[in-house]
């Protein structure tokens, strides 16, 4: 089954914004214009603000308030996330909520393609990243030994998340032209884990009634595709990868096209899409209005053509392109010295022209 949803037919679209911290609160608001610029292809829109984040846990004692996952649940047909900075020591009562909100909703595939913005010869990849398990399951533990302290952390890797994601791999594998499936592991160590992961991704097309025959299947140890990323990104066309690898994967294929502000990404599920830019929420330049729109107005395209909006993905995605291919209007991270009003206003006017 296609991971993309049917033709739509909705009425409405109801669109929840979660800008959270940094960035995210500068670059949410361009892919909302974005949106409300392709109107003219879309049902009648809604949109509702929504609360998380850091900032949201110092003042009101939680990440992820239980009224903005309702609000997800019950009313929005999507949602798009900006970007949060958790603290990188345990704070008491705080947990990551873009990890817990990919968990509620069930949003098992990361979907983050990531191409070049000036030659498409180069680099164009999908990064496809379990999005549930793996090291993000957060269950570490902390011991005092007579050596020392000792720290634990339980990798979880099941067949039935390895397969679901590893059948989103071949959806978007077969549907280009190159077909080919690269599973990324490291199962020579992780023979467990990793070796469980691979085994299920290998074992989708056997449960697919020759669905999948055309798709090449290939495989790299998550080093070795690192290395290889770097010295030829061009052999690689769809990667799927357990969550962790394929968040460092994805970060770091941002750096062959130039930077993380232009890698868009879905959190998809079976009933739900959020769309959410790749990098994290920028402190050193938060708040400057420097910070690139492109990744967050990208997210909203491809959350619009995951929704079976195609057209109004088209025409954003074009005016993006249209936009840095002249290497003109470009943000700091770029080498250009424009502003996110101005990169988010020029893309607008290139809509609706
Ligand atoms: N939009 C991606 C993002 O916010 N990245 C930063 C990140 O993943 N942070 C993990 C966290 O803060 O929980």
């Amino acid at each position: 089954r296609s991971m993309a949803m049917a033709a739509p037919s909705r009425k409405s679209l109801t669109i929840g914004l979660i800008p959270a911290d940094g960035i995210g609160r500068e670059v949410i608001p361009a892919a909302r214009d974005a949106i409300v610029a392709v109107k003219s292809e879309l049902p009648d829109l809604k949109f509702i603000d929504l609360l998380a984040g850091w900032e949201t846990f110092t003042r009101t004692g939680t990440a992820l308030p239980r009224d903005t996952v309702q609000i997800l649940k019950e009313e929005c047909d999507c949602a798009l996330f900006g970007s949060v900075s958790s603290p990188s020591r345990k704070v008491a009562g705080y947990s990551s909520p873009i990890v817990a909100l990919r968990k509620e909703l069930d949003l098992y595939a990361n979907i983050r393609p990531v191409v070049s913005v000036q030659d498409t010869s180069r680099v164009d990849l999908i990064v496809v990243r379990e999005n549930t398990e793996c090291l993000y399951v957060k269950e570490e533990n902390l011991i005092q030994t007579e050596k020392g302290k000792e720290a634990r952390a339980t990798r979880l890797i099941t067949e039935r998340a390895s397969s679901r994601i590893g059948r989103i791999g071949f959806e978007l594998a077969k549907a280009r032209p190159r077909k080919l499936l690269t599973i990324i592991h490291k199962s020579n160590v992780l023979s467990v884990t990793d070796g469980l992961f691979r085994e299920s991704v290998r074992g989708v097309p056997a449960l697919s009634d020759g669905k999948y025959d055309d798709v090449n299947i290939e495989e790299q140890l998550v080093d070795s595709a690192v290395y290889r990323l770097f010295r030829e990104p061009q052999i690689f066309d769809v990667m799927v990868a357990p969550n962790l690898y394929g968040d460092i994967i994805s970060d770091a294929a941002a750096a062959l096209v130039g930077s993380l502000g232009v890698i868009p990404s879905i959190n998809a599920g079976d009933n739900f899409v959020m769309g959410e830019p790749v990098h994290g929420s920028a402190p050193d330049i938060a708040g400057k209005g420097i910070a690139n729109p492109v990744a967050s107005i990208r997210s909203a395209a491809l959350m619009l053509r995951h929704l079976g909006y195609v057209s109004a993905a088209d025409k954003i995605d074009k005016a993006v392109n249209d936009t840095l291919a002249p290497a003109k209007l470009l943000t700091p991270d770029l080498g250009g010295t424009a502003s996110t009003t101005q990169v988010t206003e020029h893309i607008m006017g290139l809509i609706k022209e």
